[in-house]
This record gives structure tokens, C-alpha cells and sequence, in this order.
């Protein structure tokens, strides 16, 4: 008993740690809960601090509740003080003076530790299902603060679009918006193309001035949200686990599809309700 209790405390200690900035979704299918179940299920220790709380079944968002932005940086504050955190990914954020207050937390944290941490911005601005979920004001704070922090931003074709004030519906314009905005930002850029629908979800990594494909085929006849959510959890805890860039976003590609794929039904009547399956 004894000696089992110690070998289970020096592996604990050796569990990679990471922490995802994030607004709590009560259908637990995107936000924290989804980040934290893609922590556990590829072998991290997930740390999170709530940024508002979302009323919502998927594909109707009912309200949002945002927490004040002390509460937000306390919950960082402490958590960056006493855990080892190895890798750090922002959901939604909800509004500027909550974007800001990350922003600055973080790197006051990073400050005190004497040590850069890994951190990916995931910019939620639209639910899947079309509602916004991002207060107007809060893209001109991700531009001017978040951004400048981040060694990885992962926006979809929309967010994209939004940042750049253009559109992007082909290949070549996926390109070249992934390059202008990691030339923009001094950051890798994930452009995530699943919205392009053709026979497979292609995301274009621009890093270090090359351009990396990952693909894969895309599943269909699925309603799901929090693919997003998932994905960028699931890179952030390949960072916290010591993978490259590349090999972490190649895992994670790997297990988002594998989680719409395995995706979970219920019938009730004449509604369904699908969510992805993070137990893989
Ligand atoms: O999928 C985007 C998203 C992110 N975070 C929270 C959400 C949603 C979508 O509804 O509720 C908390």
C-alpha cells in the first residue's frame, strides 16, 4: 500500500501540465470541458480558468455570463504561482477588458518564473452554430495584446476573413492569408479549412516561413461543436508534452477527427443531439 502510494506520487510528478483560459460550456461539448477532456485523454494534467459561462446546447447559445476580469487573472495568477504549467491555450475570451487582463497576466507570470511558455490562441469569435460570442471590441485587444504573446494562433476561415477584412474561399487564398497573418502577428498561424468542405479538412501551418499541410478526410452528416476547442487543447498538450509544432498539430489533426468520427447520438423525439467523443 505504502509503496504503491509512492509510485503513483513520482509519476504524478512527471505528468505534463497545462492550462486552458476559457469560457465554461454547459453542454460540455466545447470550452473548458472539452479542453479538459482532451487534456486527460492524451495524458495531461488540465488547469483552467473560467472566463464566462455560456447557457447552451449545441447549436443554440442562450446566454453569456462573463466573470470579471480580477476573478480571470486571479485564477491564472495562482495557478501560474504553484503548478509547473508547460503549455497555454486561450478560448473564448467574451470581452476586451477580459483579453487585456490574459494578456497581461500571463506575461507578468512568464516574468516572475523567468521562463517563456508555450502559448496558443484559439480566437473564438463565432459559434458554430452562427451566434457571436465575442464582444465587438474585443478584436481590436486580441490584435494589439494577445496576438503579440502567442507562439501559435488557430483561426478558422472566418475568424481569418474577420482579422484581415477580406475573404478567403480557395486554396491559394488560404495561403496567402496564413502568411499575411503570421507576417502581421510574428507568430505561426494554424488556418483551419474545414469550413472549405471538400472531400477533406485541410488546415495550412505557416511557420518559420514554410507551409505544412495537414490533412484529413472530412466526416460528414455530423452536427457537432467544439472541434476547435479540441483541436487547439489537443496541440497545447502536445506542447506541455515536449512535441515540435509540427508533431503536435499532426496528433492532434489526428485525434479531432478521430473524436467527430467516434462522435456520440441521442434521440430524444424528434431532436438529436451529437457531440464529439474525446474518449479515444
Ligand atoms: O466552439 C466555440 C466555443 C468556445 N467556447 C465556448 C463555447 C463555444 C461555442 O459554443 O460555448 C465556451
Amino acid at each position: 500500500m505504502g509503496k504503491q502510494r509512492s509510485r503513483r506520487s513520482a509519476s504524478a510528478a512527471t505528468v505534463p501540465v497545462a492550462l486552458t483560459v476559457a469560457g465554461s460550456d454547459c453542454s460540455a461539448g466545447a470550452g473548458i470541458q472539452a479542453d479538459l477532456k482532451t487534456f486527460t485523454a492524451l495524458g495531461v494534467y488540465g488547469l483552467t480558468a473560467v472566463t464566462c459561462i455560456v447557457a447552451e446546447v449545441p447549436r443554440r447559445v442562450s446566454r453569456i455570463e462573463p466573470v470579471t476580469a480580477r476573478m480571470v487573472r486571479e485564477q491564472i495568477e495562482v495557478l501560474l504561482k504553484n503548478f509547473r504549467v508547460g503549455a497555454i491555450k486561450t478560448g473564448l475570451l467574451c470581452s476586451a477588458e477580459i483579453v487585456c487582463a490574459v494578456a497581461q497576466t500571463i506575461q507578468d507570470g512568464e516574468k516572475k518564473t523567468a521562463r517563456s511558455i508555450p502559448f496558443v490562441v484559439d480566437p473564438v469569435m463565432i459559434a458554430t452554430s452562427g451566434d457571436n460570442l465575442l464582444e465587438p471590441e474585443a478584436v481590436e485587444a486580441y490584435k494589439n495584446k494577445l496576438f503579440p504573446l502567442a507562439a501559435l494562433i488557430t483561426p478558422n476561415l472566418d475568424e481569418a476573413a474577420l482579422l484581415l477584412e477580406t475573404t478567403i474561399s480557395d486554396r491559394k487564398q488560404m495561403e496567402n492569408a496564413a502568411k499575411a497573418l503570421a507576417k502581421k502577428y510574428r507568430a505561426a498561424i494554424l488556418l483551419k479549412g474545414g469550413h472549405l468542405r471538400g472531400e477533406n479538412a485541410i488546415d495550412l501551418l505557416f511557420h518559420h516561413g514554410e507551409l505544412t499541410e495537414f490533412s484529413a478526410p472530412f466526416v460528414r452528416g455530423v452536427e457537432t461543436h467544439g472541434t476547435g476547442c479540441t483541436y487547439s487543447a489537443a496541440i497545447t498538450a502536445g506542447l506541455a508534452s515536449g512535441f515540435s509544432l509540427e508533431q503536435a498539430i499532426k496528433r492532434a489533426k489526428k485525434f479531432v477527427t478521430e473524436s467527430i468520427a467516434l462522435h456520440l447520438r441521442w434521440k430524444r423525439g424528434s431532436t438529436e443531439i451529437d457531440a464529439l467523443n474525446h474518449s479515444i
